[in-house]
């Protein structure tokens, strides 16, 4: 007999470097789905609100000195200390839309000088896989057009471009390329596209983990 299985929600990730609007655009699409009785919520990482947040705020915000493994390994940890509640909800049904993951993790942490990629990647396995990466970009004229950085750590313009690299070398074909340099608008109609194919196509498929 065939199990009479329940619907999993998706699990779809946003990328890309500051100021490409994936935070209000992943704030929109939650809003959207759930208007739309679509259990959906929204994620960021880091999350700044857990034990690690903490630790995590004051790096970013420059309070405090750690070392680049020691840094990268607690944003890790930030993913781990959500993982059970995530991977629950999932299956429960919830749609999540999370705003920078394991990429971000990766992709920074790998701009720095003697940090490498498959190093950097390692604590990630065993965490969920998403199923879609939604990769935003601006090119440097529209990211020039933009407000400009705030003064966190990484909110520097030569370390951006590092990590824009980044994102490019760790893609694979399954990353979708978003061209941010779009009103909030007609980004909202592109990414709503998408985000409704995968909630379609990834309800009766188990949530995958990195290997
Ligand atoms: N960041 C984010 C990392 O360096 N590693 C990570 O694992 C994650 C999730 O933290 F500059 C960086 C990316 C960004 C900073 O992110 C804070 P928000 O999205 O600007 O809060």
């Amino acid at each position: 007999i065939m199990a009479n299985k329940i619907p999993r929600g998706a699990f779809i990730v946003f990328e890309g470097c500051d100021r490409s609007g994936k935070t209000t655009q992943a704030k929109k699409i939650v809003e959207y789905l759930n208007e739309h009785n679509v259990p959906s919520q929204f994620v960021n990482f880091p999350d700044r609100t857990t034990s690690t947040g903490q630790v995590i705020n004051d790096y970013l915000r420059k309070k405090i000195e750690l070392s680049d493994q020691a840094a990268h390994l607690i944003f890790s940890a930030n993913r781990w200390e959500r993982e059970p509640t995530l991977t629950k909800l999932i299956n429960q049904g919830t749609n999540i839309i999370c705003d920078r993951y394991s990429f971000s993790g990766v992709a920074f942490s790998a701009a720095k000088e003697g940090m490498d990629i498959s190093w950097c990647f390692a604590p990630e396995k065993g965490l969920p896989k998403p199923d879609a990466v939604l990769l935003f970009s601006l090119n440097e004229e529209a990211l020039s057009k933009r407000e400009g950085f705030g003064d966190e750590r990484y909110e520097v313009s030569d370390f951006q471009k590092k990590v824009a690299e980044n994102f490019n070398k760790i893609k694979d074909n399954t990353w979708i390329d978003i061209d941010a340099d779009k009103d909030i608008e007609s980004l909202g109609v592109v990414v709503k596209d998408i985000v409704m194919d995968t909630i379609q196509r990834s309800q009766y498929k188990p949530l995958e983990k990195f290997v």
